[in-house]
């Protein structure tokens, strides 16, 4: 981030995550592209950490990034370390969860800003975040059905609340990366920026929301969280989405798809 005449104080919160504080605004980096940012369980401690550290330190507005010039945002939650057999993939109390509510309750705006692709639950985190700001460069992908995973609930309702049921539905049943104008288009992103002002228009804007009252910002944002996250659904209801959840976790088709990903190649489902 050009730091020219604004002091920036730099401090590590983990090695794959790297944070800074330019004035009121907190700067994330997701710094692991042997990885291509994969999700890691260190990852998103990392993250997390980071954004809360930031709001003790009263921070105002948060921008998540990639280093800049990299193919891949982030590669989505590490398939290495999905659990298999028996245990929800996307529990509660999974680290990339908890990043997203971290993200979801964090007092100010979040903005993601996004040069290169974004795969699976990095889309998740994304939609997390209050506003998407990205460049040409830019795909979106979402793959549960690539390794046979349920996704959960929770999930499927950051999706549910920001986009269009039929385009849930296209990204989700094809798992295809959208380019960056079918994002726009779609809803997934506020703004589309050539690749050269995508830092100079993420900063600009963040900068202004700064400015605002801060107080202000935070319930207007909590009561939007609430509200579109309140979706009643009957007890029986969950438990029955639960057990339908936990017999696609259990299948062989999703230990063959994390197998086939670990073996690099093209997983074979057979619908048991
Ligand atoms: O072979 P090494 O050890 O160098 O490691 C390779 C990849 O295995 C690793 N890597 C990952 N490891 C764990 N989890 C991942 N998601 C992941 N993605 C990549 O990073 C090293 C470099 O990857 P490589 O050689 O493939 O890089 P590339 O530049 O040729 O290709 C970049 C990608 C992102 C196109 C490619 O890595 C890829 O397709 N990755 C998987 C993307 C994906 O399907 N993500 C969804 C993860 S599952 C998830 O997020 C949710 C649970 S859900 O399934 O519901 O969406």
């Amino acid at each position: 981030m050009a730091e020219n005449n604004i002091r920036a104080q730099r401090y590590a919160a983990t090695p794959l995550v790297r944070m800074e504080r330019v004035g009121d605004i907190g700067i994330v980096t997701l710094a692991n592209q042997a990885k291509r940012n994969a999700l890691t369980h260190e990852m998103m401690n990392g993250l997390t950490e980071a954004i809360e550290a930031l709001g003790g330190a009263k921070a105002r507005v948060v921008i998540i990034r990639a280093e800049p010039g990299q193919k891949v945002w982030s590669a989505g939650h590490d398939i290495g370390e999905l659990p298999i057999g028996g245990l929800d993939p996307l529990n509660y109390a999974d680290p990339m969860e908890e990043t997203l509510r971290a993200v979801r309750l964090f007092s100010g705006p979040v903005i993601a800003m996004v040069h290169g692709s974004v795969w699976g639950g990095a889309l998740d985190l994304v939609l997390s975040c209050d506003m998407v700001i990205a460049d040409g460069t830019a795909t979106f992908a979402i793959t549960p059905v690539n390794l046979g995973l349920p996704y959960n609930t929770t999930g499927l309702l950051h999706f549910i609340g920001r986009l269009r049921l039929n385009v849930v539905k296209e990204l989700f049943f094809t798992a295809a990366p959208v380019d960056a104008e079918t994002a726009l288009e779609w809803g997934i992103i506020n703004h589309l920026l050539p690749e050269a002002e995508l830092e100079t228009y993420t900063m600009d804007m963040a900068r202004r929301m700064a400015t605002k009252a801060p107080l202000a910002m935070a319930i207007i944002k909590e009561q939007i969280r609430v509200m579109s996250d309140y979706v009643p659904i009957p007890a029986q209801t969950f438990e029955r989405i639960q057990d339908m959840r936990r017999k696609v976790y259990d299948s062989a088709d999703y230990r063959e798809g994390v197998a086939a990903f670990r073996e690099k190649r093209a997983p074979v489902f057979k619908g048991e």
